[in-house]
């Protein structure tokens, strides 16, 4: 049984996540040339950096020199900033000739990824000669936005819907002095190629409004923090600034004032940090103010500000989640659902084209599972980018294990339009569809369309950075999709354990491998069942509560009476939000027969006793898959416990106490959900199981 303390094994208070000195073992005991031009910025110190404290750490040897110089000396491996066009402004070539390994990009950042590109691959960097890989990321835009309140919020707390302890920035109503722990959080994220953040929490509260006026120098220490990363700042703003901060009498985006308020405010932002990247808006939504208010549209909201902006190179980064949240549940027209969509579907093509649309994966709110938003392909003549969300707002709260990579991918392999030929990824990256050539605007309008890969952060100021250690591998796996929406999530859930348990017991792996490459669809068994979402405890969305939201100004029901269930959103008898969709997935979706199993209560009001695809009534699935999915916690608990002695001692008590929450609340969840659906139905369990 291994005794040492976190303070022993990580070299700092935190844990190392995927960036344990050990991983750096193979190219820290290499002989190690940095060849690059003179005045090569702050991320090319940061190559530098990780060089000389990897070479220090295993013996290795380092030389830093211009491209001149490059041929002195014997090295095993060249890291090369100089002319590579192919590999655009973030990617990198990387390969092994003559016994040699080289990295080369283009630029600063280039060389960065390349560098962990390498760390990456371990050993096998070190091969036999090896074709040549040319990585560039698919989406110039991989971005983290962090819910942090500057104040600590009587509700929210420090950081809205974190699940990790406070801010890694702010703390009681300032930003920190200490930042240290910050360049290390920059460190992990520009190590997984992420390239902007967002500092505050989009519901703008009076304090976090005053980053933008008296609390620049802060953000600007922060940007200073993250640029030798990689990474660029951003803040959300909100769209009552001029009133609130300016003291105008409107907010009006047609008022000229009011124009002359956010230029002016730009104009100071960017003179504090002048490769700021720009603003995030949450406008009309939930209380937070915005156009609406002044009869004017969205389009009309996010031009404001984009115009003040243009000048500087900034972008403005406008959320689609508009909906009423003081509705009727007596009213049945109303359909949450389809609000994104009617709200900005219209819009199109009335957006400048430094505005990007930010649109939430499902159309309602980041639920286990949900539809892929429509409004994601419904948008041509827009810059669109898709919003995940890596803190588990609706997945656990980072006490249960949700490793949600595998859903993360089935979004952004959607092929979501064109004839079912552009998936989301393609979509939101740019990246060619093979219905470019049919496309409306011509084959090369997808890149113009790109927008982004965007997700809300699940960090805090824990010494596990994500409250459960195993959530670290949903921040790194967001990132590696956002470089890549392509890429495997299982290959990426292992990736991740063998960077952050390196050299570990053959059997650790399994086991870590074993508990979080099923724990979504586990996760999504033992909650609210085939689609229909929601069924949490209201405020917190922790814990099951299955009529919670049934008699809610918010939405989301699940109509649930002695017949059946579910939301009915056909076009043929329902809120008609199928028609939103392209072909096919309009006609797949509005067809009960066609509709996919896991997501008929989205689609469909269906009896008790309907038959799924899978064969197996409605009933008895939630039935069965609720207690069959308990049984797999006992056994995820157990295989964990088997772990005790083998992965460090601190990281093995968290996980055991999370899991003994997950198991206690997965237990609550399964017998809400079964007798709630029995005393509905009067249907009894074939299985003979107990309901209560
Ligand atoms: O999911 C909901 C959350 C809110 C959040 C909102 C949003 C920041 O419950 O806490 O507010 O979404 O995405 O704006």
């Amino acid at each position: 049984m291994s005794t040492s303390t976190p303070q022993d094994s990580w070299q700092n208070p935190w844990h190392d996540a995927w960036l344990p000195d050990a991983a750096f073992r193979p190219l820290g005991s290499r002989r190690v040339l940095v060849a690059l031009g003179p005045d090569a910025g702050p991320v090319a110190d940061t190559v530098v950096a990780e060089v000389r404290r990897a070479t220090r750490l295993f013996g290795g040897s380092f030389t830093v020199s211009t491209p001149q110089e490059r041929a002195d000396g014997e090295h095993d491996l060249t890291l090369e900033l100089g002319d590579a066009p192919q590999v655009g402004p973030d990617g990198f070539v990387l390969g092994r000739r003559d016994g040699r390994a080289y990295v080369r990009a283009g630029t600063a950042a280039g060389l960065l990824h390349g560098l962990h590109a390498l760390v990456r691959r371990g050993e096998d960097a070190w091969g036999a000669d090896d074709d040549e890989v040319v990585d560039v990321p698919a989406s110039s835009l991989r971005m983290l936005d962090h819910w942090d309140n500057v104040d600590v919020h009587p509700v929210m707390g420090q950081v809205e819907r974190g699940y990790a302890g406070g801010s890694l920035w702010f703390e009681a109503g300032r930003v920190r002095e200490d930042l240290t722990r910050v360049a290390a959080y920059a460190r992990l994220l520009g190590s997984v190629g992420i390239n902007a953040v967002s500092l505050n929490n989009v519901n703008v509260h009076r304090t976090e409004a005053r980053l933008l006026t008296d609390g620049l120098p802060d953000v600007a220490r922060l940007a200073d923090v993250f640029r030798p990363h990689g990474v660029r700042t951003y803040l959300s703003v909100s769209f009552a600034a001029p009133m609130t901060l300016g003291g105008l009498p409107t907010s009006d985006p047609l008022d000229a004032d009011v124009q002359r308020w956010w230029a002016e405010a730009a104009d100071r932002v960017w003179a504090a940090v002048p490769d700021f990247g720009g603003f995030v808006v949450k406008a009309d939504s939930e209380g937070q103010p915005g156009p609406f208010a002044y009869g004017r549209d969205h389009a009309d909201g996010a031009n404001l500000l984009a115009r003040a902006v243009a000048p500087h190179g900034g972008t403005v980064f406008w959320r689609a989640f508009v909906y009423n949240h003081t509705q009727d549940w007596r009213d049945r027209s109303t359909d949450r659902a389809r609000a994104a969509y009617d709200h900005f579907q219209p819009l199109d093509g009335r957006f400048d084209d430094n505005v990007v649309v930010q649109v939430k994966h499902g159309p309602l709110d980041f639920q286990t599972r949900e539809a892929v938003s429509p409004v994601i392909g419904a948008m041509p003549r827009t810059r669109v980018a898709v919003e995940l969300q890596v803190t588990q707002e609706y997945t656990g709260h980072q006490k249960h294990v949700c490793y949600l990579g595998p859903w993360w991918s089935e979004i952004l392999r959607f092929p979501l339009t064109q004839n079912a030929t552009r998936t989301v990824g393609q979509i939101v990256t740019g990246l060619p569809g093979p219905a470019d050539a049919d496309d409306p605007d011509g084959p090369e309008a997808a890149p113009r369309r790109a927008g982004g890969v965007v997700a809300v952060s699940n960090v805090g100021d824990d010494a596990f950075w994500t409250g459960h250690p195993l959530a670290q591998a949903n921040l790194y796996a967001f990132a590696r999709l956002a470089w890549d929406p392509e890429s495997d999530p299982v290959a990426l859930l292992d990736e991740w354990i063998g960077l952050t348990f390196p050299g570990a017991d053959p059997h650790v792996a399994a086991t870590l491998h074993r508990l979080m490459d099923g724990s979504w669809r586990t996760y999504e068994a033992y909650t609210a069942p085939l689609g229909v979402g929601f069924m949490v405890t209201p405020g917190s969305h922790y814990g099951p509560s299955v009529d919670g939201y049934e008699y809610s100004p918010w939405g989301t029901y699940h109509f649930a009476d002695r017949d059946g269930i579910g939301v009915d959103r056909t076009r043929a008898t329902g809120t008609g939000y199928t028609g939103q969709y392209e072909a096919p997935w309009r006609d797949v979706y509005e067809d009960v027969a066609t509709c996919p199993d896991e997501l008929l209560l989205f689609f469909h009001h269906v009896p008790w006793e309907h038959r799924l695809q899978s064969g197996t009534t409605v009933v008895q699935h939630v039935y069965d898959s609720r207690a069959d999915a308990v049984d797999e916690v006992e056994r995820m608990v157990a295989a964990w416990a088997d772990l005790a002695g083998l992965v460090d001692d601190a990281l093995h008590a968290r996980v055991t106490e999370r899991l003994a929450e997950q198991l206690r609340s997965a237990t609550e969840w399964r017998d809400q959900v079964r007798t709630y659906v029995f005393r509905k139905s009067g249907v009894p369990d074939a299985s003979g199981r107990r309901i209560y």
